[in-house]
């Protein structure tokens, strides 16, 4: 029997009778046959290149939704995830989001795609409210729909399993601190808003349709393939710049804030063992450990024998309008419950960074421009 077919366009896509075996009874050695498949929505950002890197390794077919009609991120991907599949489709359009679940016929389905730079959210705050908040909305009803599922018909077994990216920016103005899944939300942003709105929608519709639908809520994780608006990364560049000459200062907002920073490699994995557990819970993940931008400034300009001081410059063009002060996770229950851990320490994490921005600059590279942090 074959287990494939090609569709109108090219690209594999299981067979409906596969499909109906897949959602009803299964022979358990045709389990074994049958690789999982993924979607990914942001296949293109920091954590869809590492978690699509990540499911490949362990025998994932993965398909990754990508905007837009010549994204320049497209051939980055192809050069780092050769294996992985893209389907065009777009957030803000429902009936692409439908017809790539429809396309696919996915086991999992990891929503990472969002406008997800917090000061883009005042600037845009409507657009950031139909990517990041109503995107989810959109991302379930095109499972729901090409699933069958409606108030009187559940999902059966083999049902997709969906992954929401949650955020510890839904905290925000902390009321308890290290935080916990049961720690009330206070968002600052217009982007916190809208995560928060997902993160509620996806627990809904695993309460109204028992759908197995959850949600991660991670703090800061960072990488040498991080976005260059964000800080780690602009701190790890700059001191890049700085210790090669091309530049001499490097401008920031608030330095005191304190954020729980791990390494996004760590992070994807607990995204996975989520949605292979039996039933649908929902986990905080970050490293219990929180640092100052101070602190960060110190370890990242150490690595190239450099002191911060004579270089940073605080500009209140970087101030946000609503700042989160300090953030610090429990991860107590992923680790009891799931058995994830962090394994890279902030220090290693920071080091690493500043040496691949070393690397990159003295080799002729360059970072992806950003439109710098003002809101
Ligand atoms: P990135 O900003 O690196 O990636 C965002 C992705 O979303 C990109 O692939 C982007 O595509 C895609 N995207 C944006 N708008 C749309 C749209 N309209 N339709 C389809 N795709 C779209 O984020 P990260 O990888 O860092 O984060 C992944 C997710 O996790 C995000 O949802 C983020 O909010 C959340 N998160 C991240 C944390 C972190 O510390 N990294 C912590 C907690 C949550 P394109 O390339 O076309 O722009
Ligand atoms: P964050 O990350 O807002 O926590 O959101 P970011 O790195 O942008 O800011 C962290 C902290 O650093 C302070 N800061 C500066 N930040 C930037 N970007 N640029 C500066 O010049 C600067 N100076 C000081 C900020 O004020 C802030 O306090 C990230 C994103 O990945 C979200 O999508 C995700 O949900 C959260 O992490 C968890």
């Amino acid at each position: 029997m074959p287990i494939c077919c090609r569709d109108e366009a090219g690209s594999l896509a299981r067979s409906r009778v596969t499909a109906r075996l897949v959602a009803a009874e299964r022979p358990p050695n045709l389990e074994a046959i049958l690789s999982r498949r993924a979607l990914i929505t942001g296949i293109t950002g920091q954590d869809g290149s590492y978690l699509a890197e990540y499911l490949t390794t362990q025998g994932y077919e993965v398909f990754g939704l990508v905007r837009g009609q010549r994204n320049p991120r497209v051939r980055q991907l192809r050069q780092l995830l050769g294996d992985v599949r893209l389907i065009r489709g777009d957030l803000l359009d429902q009936g692409s989001v439908i017809s790539a679940v429809e396309r696919v016929q996915p086991d999992e389905v990891y929503n990472l795609a969002a406008i997800s730079y917090v000061p883009m959210s005042w600037a845009q705050a409507e657009l950031t409210g139909e990517v990041t908040g109503l995107g989810v909305l959109r991302v379930l009803e095109a499972i729901r729909v090409c699933s069958g599922i409606s108030a009187s018909r559940s999902p059966g077994r083999g049902q997709i399993r969906f992954y929401q990216a949650s955020s510890s920016e839904m905290f925000g103005m902390v009321r308890e601190s290290p935080q916990t899944e049961q720690t009330p939300f206070h968002p600052r942003s217009p982007y916190g808003v809208a995560k928060a709105y997902g993160h509620f929608l996806t627990q809904n519709y695993r309460e109204s349709y028992g759908m197995f639908a959850v949600s991660g809520i991670l703090f800061n994780h960072e990488s040498p393939r991080r976005g260059a608006e964000f800080v780690t990364r602009k701190i790890s560049l700059g001191v890049a710049k700085i210790k090669l000459g091309y530049e001499r200062q490097l401008r920031l907002g608030n330095l005191s804030a304190r954020r729980d920073w791990g390494f996004a490699g760590d992070y994807v994995g607990a995204m996975a063992l989520m949605l292979g557990q039996d039933e649908p819970v929902d986990y905080v993940i970050g490293t219990g450990v929180t640092h100052s931008v101070e602190d960060l400034l110190d370890h990242a300009f150490k690595v190239a024998d450099l002191d911060w001081r004579d270089h940073v410059v605080t500009d209140a063009a970087f101030i946000r309008p609503a700042e989160v002060d300090k953030l610090c996770a429990d991860p107590s229950a992923a680790r009891e419950q799931i058995g994830w851990e962090p394994k890279m320490a902030f220090e290693e994490l920071i080091a690493t960074m500043v040496e691949a921005d070393l690397e990159l600059l003295s080799s002729g590279g360059h970072a992806e421009e950003s439109f710098g942090d003002a809101w």
